[in-house]
């Protein structure tokens, strides 16, 4: 049974999600950067290991990231999931964890990468959004993508409303998105996304609808 350890910074929905979806490995722990993160006592309560180590109390991101990949790897984690994680990760990190990190984002990748991705979406009046998991790369967002869902933009949303759309297909693809890499049917090979069986897409979504 592979083993995964799940980062978090706060509320930790999609941790939730990935807890609930019995998925065919063993949740080795939860580790968030903030201790006021409101994801930790849920997991600590279905009895999953926690750990806080705070970004605070290190002089440099660098050290911060050897402290964090010290615990993780106590783990013997094969799988790293960045599940609202917030904290940037430097090239060191990342390449120690190569083919083996992964982030879910809050918006169709490569649109929109960074922070206030709903916000902004709003404002340049798109009308399709979305969210992406991808394979995490020293390139901020831009690392290679296992899946997507999109959402409709509505005419009336609002960041919240738009932000709670999202989420709920985040908490579809992500536990949908690990089950594949525990499974052994998604891997980073030479920098692309490889599954051993091809996937088909179900529908093309178009907003506004047709009349
Ligand atoms: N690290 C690397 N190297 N590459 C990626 O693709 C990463 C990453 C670390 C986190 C998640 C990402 C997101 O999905 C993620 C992807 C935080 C920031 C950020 O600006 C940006 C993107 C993401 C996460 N963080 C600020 C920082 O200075 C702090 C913001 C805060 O604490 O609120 O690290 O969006
Ligand atoms: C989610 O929407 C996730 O995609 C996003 O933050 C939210 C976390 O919610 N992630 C980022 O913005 C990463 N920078 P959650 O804590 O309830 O899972």
């Amino acid at each position: 049974m592979k083993k995964i350890v799940i980062l978090i910074s706060g509320r930790g929905s999609n941790m939730q999600a990935l807890l609930q979806a019995q998925l065919p490995c063993t949740i080795a722990a939860v580790i968030s950067n903030r201790a006021s993160a409101e994801g930790l006592s849920f997991a600590a309560a279905q009895g999953i290991p926690t750990a806080v180590i705070s970004h605070q109390d290190y002089p440099t991101r660098a050290d911060f990231d050897v402290a964090l990949a010290k615990v993780i790897d106590q783990y013997q984690a094969d799988f790293v999931i960045l599940a609202g994680f917030m904290r940037i990760l430097t090239p060191e990190f990342v390449s120690h964890y190569c083919g083996r990190l992964v982030n879910i984002h809050p918006s169709l990748l490569p649109a929109y990468t960074g922070l206030h991705t709903h916000a902004r979406a709003l404002q340049d009046d798109i009308k399709i959004h979305g969210c992406t998991v991808h394979f995490v790369t020293a390139d901020l967002d831009h690392g290679p993508i296992i899946i997507q869902a999109a959402v409709p933009v509505l005419c009336d949303d609002t960041e919240d409303v738009l932000s709670e759309r999202v989420l709920l297909e985040e908490h579809r693809v992500y536990p949908q998105a690990v089950r594949w890499l525990c499974d052994g049917e998604v891997s980073l090979i030479e920098g692309k996304v490889k599954f051993c069986h091809q996937k088909q897409a179900s529908f093309a979504l178009i907003s506004p609808g047709l009349e």
